[in-house]
């Protein structure tokens, strides 16, 4: 008996000494596996007499269950150290900040097109939208351009092999002709629905496109134009609404000018100019006594109209047309045109907005 209690000692020290799950296996086979020593002795038994079995029987599997319940708790021991060791292993501190997500950020251009359209939105302006490459017709001649007109020279506009009506394409070199396809769908609606022609108000963002590259211009810039067609549109109307824009725009008072110009679209022309004064190289917008042009509008020339069926004893309108980067530039402080198509990150990081962001009148354009 003395040797039992000697093995338990030692099978209870190596139990207490396993390190972990495996050890305390290795342990467990060793004293009650197959082989183990516990169950030699026990094998022992069918040697013994009655007499020696009596006593030696229930010693032994009262060591067994002993041994049993040391290695139960054990592994509960070792298992709860293990789960211990993975939480502080895996611990997530869920008081740091967030990783870095690189953010996008959204274009100036993108920007202030959402701004333009949620300005004449609120006047009661619709977006419309219409094909990059144009045709001549939708391109210069229903926009009063004539033959012969500059405006249709190589140095000015990209022409494209592909012809129509024996013309070729062209990059469209304004927004015009989505005007010139609204007005003709409207015509086309009040025709078939016998019904007079419905008032026009829309505004048209997009790229445009011109045979021009300098510090100031690129070949494909992008501007909004837009256009109102009604019974009794007048230059008033063209003129409260292009000075509400401006101050809107610019989100403070903004002295305005119109100064007369000339466009083959329009009759009477004008140039939208805004005040602003320099303070070093800084332009401060609204008041001051230079003057900046940032737009271009008039009254639709009565061909224009006569171009899409529009009888111009009938209906009248303005038009204007201006240029996004340019708006951009002048917002924001952007210094330099050709910034706004390098696709350089770090200029969109700097100058970009939050895509979270939406403009509007209420909390304000830009944030
Ligand atoms: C139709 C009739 C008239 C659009 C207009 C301007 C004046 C104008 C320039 C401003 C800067 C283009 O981006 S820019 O280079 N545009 O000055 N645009 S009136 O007049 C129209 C348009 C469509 C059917």
């Amino acid at each position: 008996m003395d040797d039992t209690k000697e093995l338990e000692d030692e099978i209870s020290a190596a139990i207490e000494a396993a390190a972990d799950e495996a050890a305390l296996e290795a342990v467990r086979v060793a004293a009650l596996g197959k082989k183990g020593k516990v169950s030699l002795l026990m094998r022992g038994l069918g040697k013994m007499s009655p007499e020696e079995r009596k006593t030696a029987g229930p010693a032994l599997n009262a060591l067994k269950t002993r041994l049993g319940e040391l290695i139960a708790a054990r592994k509960e021991e070792l298992a709860a150290k293990a789960l211990e060791a993975r939480l502080e292993a895996e611990r997530v501190d869920i008081t740091l900040p967030a990783r870095p997500r690189p953010q996008g950020a959204i274009h100036p251009v993108s920007q202030v097109m959402d701004e333009v359209a949620v300005i004449f939105g609120d006047m009661g302006f619709v977006v419309a939208e219409g094909p990059d490459i144009e045709d001549d017709f939708h391109n210069f001649t229903a926009l009063n351009f004539p033959p012969g007109h500059p405006a249709r020279d190589e140095h000015d506009t990209f022409f494209l092999r592909g012809q129509k009506d024996g013309a070729p394409m062209v990059l469209r070199t304004h927004t015009s002709p989505v005007q010139i396809r609204t007005m003709t769908a409207a015509v086309e609606k009040a025709r078939k629905g016998g019904a007079p022609l419905e008032p026009i108000r829309i505004i048209a963002p997009g790229r445009t496109y011109r045979c021009d590259s300098d510090q100031t211009h690129t070949p494909m810039f992008h501007q909004v134009e837009g256009l109102v067609i009604d019974r009794e549109t007048h230059m008033g109307h063209l003129k409260g609404c292009l000075a509400d824009f401006a101050a809107t725009y610019f989100e403070r008072p903004v002295k305005t000018r119109f100064r007369p110009h000339h466009f083959p679209f329009t009759e009477p022309s004008a140039e939208m100019d805004i005040g602003y004064s320099r303070k070093g190289n800084e332009i401060i917008i609204g008041e001051g006594n230079a003057w900046m042009e940032i737009l271009g509008c008039g009254m639709v020339h009565p061909n224009v109209l006569k171009a899409v069926g529009i009888d111009p004893d009938e209906y009248q309108g303005f038009a204007f047309g201006m240029g996004i980067d340019r708006l951009a530039m002048l917002k924001y402080g952007i210094p330099d045109l050709r910034d706004f198509f390098a696709a350089d990150a770090r200029w969109l990081k700097h100058y970009g907005f939050s895509p979270l962001l939406q403009p509007n009148l209420a909390t304000g354009l830009s944030g």
